[in-house]
């Protein structure tokens, strides 16, 4: 598939979530480049059929673009609930396991995602899988001490890399972290290795998002379907 039809797909399943976002909703925005598809219609619904909804950002480039539009931006904290929120995913397995972080915002992501009453995940056909892993699961790191983390992550195997951009400096998530990838390949226990990871001092989250999402909205050269 190349990147025009990956595109096509995204953005049908951006323009079908959209639909789930009424007047007067908190909704929760993601991350990545299908989510940009979803804002680009929420924005058009806002300035052409007047939707009016609250957002809840994960990142500042999502809150960027929905307030390009003239949508209403909140804090997290700045609301007691959040109805749904509709978010990317780099892989997503048939039990809705899935890895989120490709875009280094899996921490806010995961933290307006267990604040939200319903979620909704917006992907294009390639990031199904029967199992997780092929995608280098992200682990959101404290900077001081990352050298003695990504040292212990190794020592269990889980073949750690720290990620950089194409100058060389390593990437900071918006809390100014550090993401380290970890090349698995296959993830048959996701439970075990999240508990695994979380219990690691200087590791502030991981990509792992587990029996959470309650809706799947798949980008298919047959048209969007939805997975539940
Ligand atoms: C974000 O969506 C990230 O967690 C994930 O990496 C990304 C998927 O990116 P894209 O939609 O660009 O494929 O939530």
């Amino acid at each position: 598939m190349d990147k025009a039809q990956q595109d096509a797909l995204k953005k049908a399943a951006g323009i079908e979530a959209a639909k789930i976002v009424e007047n007067g909703m908190i909704a929760g925005l993601g991350t990545g480049s299908t989510v940009r598809f979803l804002v680009d219609e929420l924005g058009r619904r806002h300035q052409e059929e007047g939707l009016e909804f609250t957002g809840v950002t994960t990142s500042r480039r999502t809150q960027a673009q929905a307030e390009s539009y003239g949508i209403k931006i909140v804090d997290v904290d700045d609301v007691d609930h959040i109805d749904v929120t509709i978010d990317g995913a780099d892989e997503v397995d048939k039990n809705f396991n899935g890895i989120k972080g490709g875009g280094a915002a899996l921490l806010w992501e995961k933290i307006v995602a267990i604040n939200s009453n319903k979620i909704v995940w917006i992907v294009d056909e390639s990031k199904v899988v029967d199992t997780i892993g092929a995608f280098p699961l992200p682990v959101e790191v404290i900077p001081f001490g990352a050298g003695h983390v990504v040292s212990k992550l190794a020592a269990k195997g889980y073949n750690p890399v720290l990620r950089k951009d194409a100058d060389g400096v390593e990437v900071r998530t918006d809390e100014n972290n550090f993401i380290v990838d970890l090349h698995l390949n296959r993830i048959d226990h996701p439970q075990d290795l999240a508990e695994d990871l979380i219990n690691m001092v200087g590791v502030v989250e991981h990509g792992l998002f587990l029996n959470m999402v309650d809706t799947v909205i798949v980008g298919d050269p047959n048209g969007p379907r939805v997975m539940t």
